[in-house]
């Protein structure tokens, strides 16, 4: 079902699974993380989206350049906002199958974690 059509956040081409929003940059505005699928486990062709409103508009912060090497590229199961540490800093936490799960943090680093099911992706 697409819940979506003729918004900025309608994805034709790709096939979500999961979602889960959070301020991740503690702007007061959620970010929303969208769980993208296509295969059964281990590397993906697609990437997960990661929608910023900037301007009234919505980016996906994976697009972009300077975080392109941080998305997600392994077949996900779950994603979940959290916050790790207490401290009021919200990731999205990324369960993964056939690879390492994944926390995004808000300077858009890549966490990994120890808890994995095999490494195929990095
Ligand atoms: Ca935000």
């Amino acid at each position: 079902m697409n819940i979506a059509p003729g918004t900025p956040l309608e994805d034709p081409g790709r096939s979500a699974i999961g979602v889960a929003a959070g301020d991740l940059d503690g702007d007061g505005e959620e970010e929303i993380y969208v769980l993208n699928t296509d295969t059964f486990l281990g590397h993906k062709e697609l990437t997960d989206r990661l929608f910023s409103k900037s301007d009234g508009s919505w980016v996906d912060l994976f697009s972009l350049p300077m975080n392109m090497d941080e998305a997600n590229m392994c077949a996900g199961r779950s994603v979940c906002c959290v916050d790790r540490t207490g401290s009021g800093r919200y990731g999205f936490f990324v369960a993964n199958y056939g690879g390492m799960m994944k926390v995004t943090c808000a300077s858009y680093t890549l966490c990994l974690f120890l808890a994995f099911l095999q490494t195929c992706c990095v």
